[in-house]
């Protein structure tokens, strides 16, 4: 297995984990097919409600397998649909965490941001080095990375191919926060944990609010709030949400 899965049954939270120390977890097609696989059981298993998807502390992942692509044949790259298994990840209805420690380069870095937000250790390193190869980007470099951190800072990262450490990446806005590098797990852990605490539809509709921002204009994007807003109204969690409070004790959600 190129990939492996640990579930912590009590907390709802799964942490899959990039197991290719040989190359840096560089992606290779293996790895990416057991990657999309694991992703999608998270995602039919009901005792899962967050994923974190974390590689090592020297990587995250250091790009797509340059030796195993280099060689590929244009045709080939579109008719096996290379990385498709990672449309799991971005099309992942449960909260996704990427963890990174390390490099996070290439399709490393496009597969964080996949992610709906990315906590980075001291010691992690982003960026877009394709160009040093003859090559751009493939699943969001030039895109997810523009709408994270803006056009003037997304294009110099593709045209340099530069590496940027976490501190730069948290200004950008690529990172929503750094911990320390040997704490990154137990930090995103309590991340995950949280964010399982509650109710799981609720989450996902808030996830997709988010992210309809990214693909829509204000004022779509309001009405599609207000709809969806109102729409869990139509919970018993929201109704025990606000119950608990009002009654001065912790909500017990039944995702319903
Ligand atoms: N691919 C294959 N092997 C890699 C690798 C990679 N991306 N990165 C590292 N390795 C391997 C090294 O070859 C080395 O293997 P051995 O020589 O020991 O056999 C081992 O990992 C350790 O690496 P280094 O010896 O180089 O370690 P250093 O600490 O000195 O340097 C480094 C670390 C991360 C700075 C360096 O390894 C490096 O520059 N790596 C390449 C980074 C890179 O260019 N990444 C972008 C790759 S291109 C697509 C979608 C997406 C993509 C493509 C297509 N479609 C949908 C069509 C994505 C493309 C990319 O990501």
């Amino acid at each position: 297995m190129e990939s492996e899965k640990a579930f912590f049954k009590d907390s709802g939270v799964a942490i899959i984990t990039l197991n290719r120390p040989k190359a840096l977890n560089a992606l290779c097609k293996q790895l990416v097919q057991e990657l999309g696989q694991v992703v999608s059981l998270c995602e039919k298993d009901p005792s899962v409600r967050v994923m974190i998807i974390t590689g090592s502390q020297k990587a995250f992942a250091a790009g797509a397998d340059i030796k195993e692509m280099s060689t590929m044949t244009a045709m080939q790259v579109y008719n096996e649909n290379l990385f498709g298994e990672l449309d799991a990840v971005s099309k992942a209805r449960k909260p996704v965490i990427a963890a990174v420690n390390g490099f996070a380069l290439g399709g490393g870095c496009e597969l964080a941001m996949m992610c709906d937000f990315i906590v980075a250790g001291e010691n992690a390193k982003f960026g877009q080095p394709e160009i040093k190869l003859g090559t751009i980007p493939g699943i969001g470099g030039t895109q997810r990375l523009t709408k994270a951190i803006g056009k003037a800072k997304a294009m110099e990262w593709n045209l340099t191919g530069d590496l940027h450490d976490a501190v730069e990446a948290e200004k950008a806005g690529l990172v929503s926060r750094i911990v320390k590098t040997e704490q990154l797990l137990e930090e995103t852990l309590k991340i995950a944990e949280k964010i399982a605490s509650y109710s799981q539809p609720i989450a996902a509709l808030a996830k997709e609010c988010v992210n309809k921002a990214h693909e829509t204009g204000l004022q779509e994007g309001l009405v599609f709030e207000r709809r969806v807003f109102m729409s869990t109204f139509a919970s018993k969690d929201q109704k025990e949400g606000m119950s608990a409070f009002a009654e001065k004790r912790t909500p017990k959600f039944v995702d319903e």
